[in-house]
């Protein structure tokens, strides 16, 4: 395999899809050593054949908003690989939403079903509908509008969907009840990180962040160092920048810093309960903007335009969009003396961010590994499905901690370098790539 061949061929079939090129020339490079190990896998064409989705349904969705008008949306479904299970990966509504980044999230989304454990295959699927701004109303005849196409495509052994940016316990709520009103199939395993009392799973709404923060304590404790005291600053506040800052804070950790498209909120005494349970109320307001949570509190100050990476922190834990951390902000970091980065949202880190924090040497790790408890906590959610109960909380937590530990020995065993430090990029993509390629050799040419 020459990874330069195949991406100039990828380039020539996909134009300017410019996330969808990332994502895959990073695994490539990652796996290349490994790959060539294996003759098998090349005579298999291995490789070609898993860097392109096994089929993309694109939809239009229209609907009426509040005023009456109009509205016509696109929506998608890529259903990337099945090879170690039925498609599983979450839903994404975001103005941005096209076939490169949903392309990006479900080839990273197949390594990371990979590393979970859990026998799932990859999938991702969206909408570039806004939800900023809009009413309840609004976004549940959206999500009634948008399942109204999909339902056909998806079930709980062909394909799951989820929660992702846009997308949490609201819309899964609203997409649930039009499934089962289209399919009149009432197996509550469709779709995850649904409600308590209709087939959720406890913890799902933690699990992103909680395992991220799971991944960040093995990672420190591999390199001798521990969280407590720790100066932490987090991009978001989202659920997975919610979940995040809740363990952070709970494991002794300072969490200074949380943000959004508006600017930072550089906060130094750290987060308290009150705190925490208003990053969800601005969440839930819809605006997109994290300035009201200084004007709230009055120990935090909002500096407008800033990125959560001007402040000078010990650990940073991106956890909103891809690429929100680049180069600049790589060596901004450093100079402030960060010496640990884990990406929490899905490829958060520019390829400049990450060939700077490893080139210094200090801990980074990437988002297929940090952030996998979010999804492999949903497939704990099919399995009580598929098995009518309910785990308890403490049950489900303890699942989530032997996966992150599973996650990050895998890591350690494929991503040690010879001088000792741990490539956890190259440990993820060659750990996920092996047993997906595995998969795929012993299931013949389809
Ligand atoms: O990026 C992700 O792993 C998710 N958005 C969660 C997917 C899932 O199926 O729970």
């Amino acid at each position: 395999m020459k990874v330069q061949t195949i991406m100039a061929d990828l380039e020539r079939k996909h134009p300017g899809e410019s996330e969808y090129l990332q994502a895959v020339q990073e695994v490539l490079e990652s796996i290349e050593e490994v790959y060539n190990l294996h003759p098998e896998f090349e005579k298999a064409k291995i490789v070609e054949r898993m860097v392109e989705p096994d089929r993309i349904f694109t939809f239009r969705v229209t609907w009426v908003d509040d005023k009456g008008e109009i509205q016509t949306n696109l929506g998608y479904r890529i259903q990337f690989n099945s090879a170690i299970g039925p498609y599983k990966g979450g839903i994404r509504f975001h103005k941005a939403v096209n076939p490169s980044m949903l392309k990006f999230l479900g080839f990273e989304q197949t390594f990371k079903n990979a590393l979970t454990t859990l026998p799932m295959g990859g999938a991702k699927g969206g909408s570039d509908f806004d939800p900023v701004g809009k009413s309840d109303a609004e976004i549940m005849r959206f999500c009634q509008a948008f399942m109204w196409e999909l339902w056909k495509n998806i079930g709980p052994d062909t394909d799951v969907p989820a929660g992702d940016v846009g997308v949490g316990g609201r819309e899964i709520g609203y997409m649930y009840g039009m499934y089962k009103k289209l399919a009149r199939e009432y197996n509550t395993g469709v779709l995850t990180g649904k409600g308590m009392t209709w087939g959720g799973s406890l913890i799902r709404p933690e699990a992103t962040g909680f395992g991220a923060l799971y991944f960040v304590e093995h990672m420190l404790s591999k390199a001798g160092k521990s969280i407590k005291g720790a100066t932490v600053a987090i991009s978001g506040f989202g659920n997975v920048a919610w979940g995040a800052a809740t363990k952070a804070t709970e494991l002794g950790a300072k969490v200074i810093a949380i943000s959004g498209p508006d600017g930072v909120v550089y906060n130094p005494e750290g987060m308290t309960k009150e705190k925490l349970d208003y990053m969800l109320a601005l969440r839930a307001s819809n605006r997109n903007i994290v300035a009201p949570f200084a004007e709230k509190f009055a120990d935090a100050t909002f500096i407008p335009g800033k990125k959560a990476w001007s402040i000078k922190c010990d650990i940073a834990l991106p956890c909103a969009f891809q690429n929100e951390l680049n180069g600049d902000d790589a060596a901004e970091l450093l100079a402030n003396g960060t010496w640990c980065a884990a990406e929490v949202s899905n490829m958060g880190c520019t390829p400049e961010a990450i060939a700077t924090f490893q080139s210094a040497g200090i801990l980074f790790a990437p988002g297929k590994a940090v952030n996998a408890g979010g999804v492999a906590t949903s497939g704990l959610e099919m399995t009580q499905n598929a098995m009518h109960i309910s785990w308890s909380a403490a049950e489900v937590d303890s699942k989530l901690h032997y996966i992150m530990e599973s996650i990050h020995a895998a890591c350690v065993k494929y991503g040690t370098q010879e001088d000792g430090y741990i490539n956890y990029v190259k440990g993820a993509n060659i750990a996920g790539f092996m047993k997906v390629a595995q998969a795929m050799l012993e299931q013949g040419i389809v």
